[in-house]
């Protein structure tokens, strides 16, 4: 109890009341504070910040926020922490890879490091955090600044107000604690990972600003199209050039928006020639750029297509899981994802169940493959609660504006596996509409759940997509395999079907048994079971198998799993193959070269 605190008014209220928490809760950090980066050069905070786990939440009864620097032997007041001192961890990184009596913690932790600025007049200041689990609230020099909600995908704020010239104190306070209301809930299929477990950097922009671009080619192919909003200036002049493509363009900001519609014949991006485009923009002093391929997609009947022909997609989901990394990913890790891919012979990954970092879409772009990105609205989250939609909702934009430049990203989902209840499909409703405002050019899926009563595909969702993901597991959950058959046939989609999911699971190295379940054996029997099955079912348009990688996760416990899902047709040392690994290789090599053939 801090009796002798200037800091708490009120010592007591330290412990005693129990809405503490609640200004904290604005969300205020959220799509509409995106700023956009490509481009832009930036100063990294990674690297050692202080940091202690908060259990009780302490640091937000107690004020350590409000706290000055000083030396302890200077301090008058008995604090429980101080955040200028003690012990540091790595940013970006999970804390429970770190110590291992920080594994199963849930709750707050505090993030604190020291900011030594040159400020300028007329510049501004913005902070990006890529990713942090769940809640995450900013704390400048004592002031509070707002918080994000949503454990994947990236947030921005701004300094400029309560930065100071010299020495400043930024804190972050993330907390990983799973609630009923939250995207997603209590229950998942994988580890909570918390932390800040992705990088974290500064932008010094000028006072006005490029807060967003959206470039792509319009839904004939015939145009370039681009819009841009300005944070800072409601009018005045943008120049958009794509100098291979010979554009240099004019553009008006009206009420701080812009909007070309540009006539150009671009080469196509595709995965057989994955070509980009440098695009650069100007306002002012402000310059951003990005690298954008161009490329329709579209579904028509049970077809999806590509630069208006149709394709398949030979895909693998995957999850962001590393033995020792936890959810942190780094170049190394994301390059040997796709080389794995490659190696598969996909053409296309399910980037399971919640955003994956950046880069994994920008090398996609790069290399040529397909993305399905999704949002976490898994399982049974809460339909029914406003306040879960809105955290939905503002996970999906955030997602979109920061991908929606990636020729590579066909596919929004926007859940997995949810009950068929009303409350359900409003929601999904309200999701799928938002996708397809502010993004027309993509297609809109979600990972449904087949009618297991009247083996069929059918979910009143369907007609709200533009794909339906079906995960299915006959052979390892639903053991009659011959019912997969029976959906086949009883089944008769007006829209392409991918299954997005199907698999067994398949222990390595000694752990497993020879034959039956947890067997590679058996695993592999059930894949080559599916593909028989679903190689003959016209309206299956793809297929991503769960999944590369075996990953971590505690509802795992059998004395196969030992807290990993089994499924991945790679170990979970990402490097150790399954036998199921070359029959779907085997599988998509088929696929690939009866293509080539039609093609000629
Ligand atoms: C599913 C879920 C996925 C799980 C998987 C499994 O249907 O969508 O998150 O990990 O099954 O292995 O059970």
């Amino acid at each position: 109890m801090l009796e002798r605190s200037s800091v708490a008014e009120n010592a007591l209220q330290a412990l005693h009341d129990e809405d503490y928490d609640r200004p904290f809760n604005l969300q205020n950090l959220n799509h509409a504070t995106m700023v956009f980066t490509g481009g832009r050069e930036t100063v990294s905070l990674d690297g050692d910040w202080n940091f202690c786990v908060d259990l009780l939440d302490t640091g937000l009864r107690q004020k350590w926020y409000a706290m000055q620097p000083a030396a302890p032997i200077e301090r008058t007041e008995p604090w429980d922490y101080d955040p200028y001192m003690g012990e540091t961890v790595p940013v970006p990184s999970n804390w429970a890879m770190l110590k291992e009596k920080w594994y199963f913690f849930e709750g707050s932790a505090w993030y604190t490091r020291p900011l030594d600025l040159d400020l300028h007049e007329g510049r501004r200041l913005v902070l990006r955090v890529g990713a942090a689990q769940y809640d995450c609230k900013v704390f400048l020099n004592g002031v509070f600044l707002g918080n994000h909600y949503g454990g994947s995908t990236p947030f921005f704020v701004e300094l400029t107000e309560h930065a100071r010239a010299g020495r400043n104190w930024l804190m972050l306070c993330v907390n990983n604690s799973r609630t009923r209301d939250r995207v997603p809930m209590r229950n998942t299929d994988w580890f909570n990972y918390g932390g800040v477990y992705r990088e974290v950097e500064l932008f010094d922009l000028p006072q006005a600003f490029i807060s967003d671009a959206f470039i792509r080619l319009s839904g004939d192919g015939e145009r370039i199209e681009i819009d841009v909003e300005a944070n800072g200036a409601a009018d005045g002049e943008i120049r958009v050039a794509i100098p291979e493509l010979g554009i240099d363009a004019m553009l008006h900001l009206d009420n701080g928006k812009a909007h070309a519609a540009l006539a150009a014949a671009p080469e196509r991006w595709s995965p057989e020639s994955p070509r980009l485009y440098d695009v650069e923009i100007r306002m002012g002093e402000d310059f951003v750029r990005d690298r954008v391929g161009f490329r329709t997609i579209e579904r028509r009947g049970t077809d999806i297509l590509l630069n208006g022909r149709p394709i398949w997609l030979r895909g693998i989901s995957v999850h962001e899981d590393d033995d020792a990394l936890g959810k942190v990913t780094n170049e190394t890790d994301l390059r040997r994802r796709f080389a794995h891919a490659r190696e598969l012979g996909c053409n296309f990954l399910r980037l399971a169940h919640y955003p994956h970092h950046e880069r994994a879409a920008e090398i996609a772009d790069e290399m040529g493959f397909l993305l399905w990105e999704e949002i976490p609205v898994y399982w049974a989250i809460d339909f029914a609660n406003p306040d879960t939609y809105r955290d939905a909702e503002n996970q999906l934009l955030e997602l979109i504006r920061r991908d929606r430049n990636r020729a590579s990203v066909v596919i929004w989902s926007i859940g997995n596996e949810n009950p068929d209840t009303d409350a359900r499909l409003s929601f999904m409703c309200g999701l799928a509409d938002a996708a397809r405002a502010s993004d027309p050019t993509r297609l809109v899926a979600a990972a449904c759940l087949v009618n297991h009563q009247k083996l069929k595909i059918e979910d009143r969702l369907a007609a709200h997509l533009d794909v339906i993901g079906i995960n299915e597991y006959y052979g390892w959950y639903d053991e009659d395999f011959d019912e997969l058959g029976v959906i086949g046939a009883n089944s008769a989609p007006d829209r392409p079907v991918v299954i997005s999911e199907t698999g067994a699971d398949g222990a390595t190295g000694g752990l497993g048994p020879e034959e039956g379940l947890f067997s590679e054996a058996y695993m592999a029997e059930v894949y080559r079971k599916q593909i028989e099955t679903l190689r003959a079912l016209d309206y299956v348009k793809g297929i991503s198998p769960w999944i590369l990688y075996d990953f971590r996760v505690e509802r795992r416990q059998n004395i196969f799993q030992l807290g990993f899902n089994r499924k991945g047709l790679i170990a979970a040392d990402k490097a150790t193959k399954k036998e199921a690994f070359g029959i779907l290789a085997a599988f998509y090599g088929e696929r690939a070269a009866a293509e080539k053939r039609e093609d000629r």
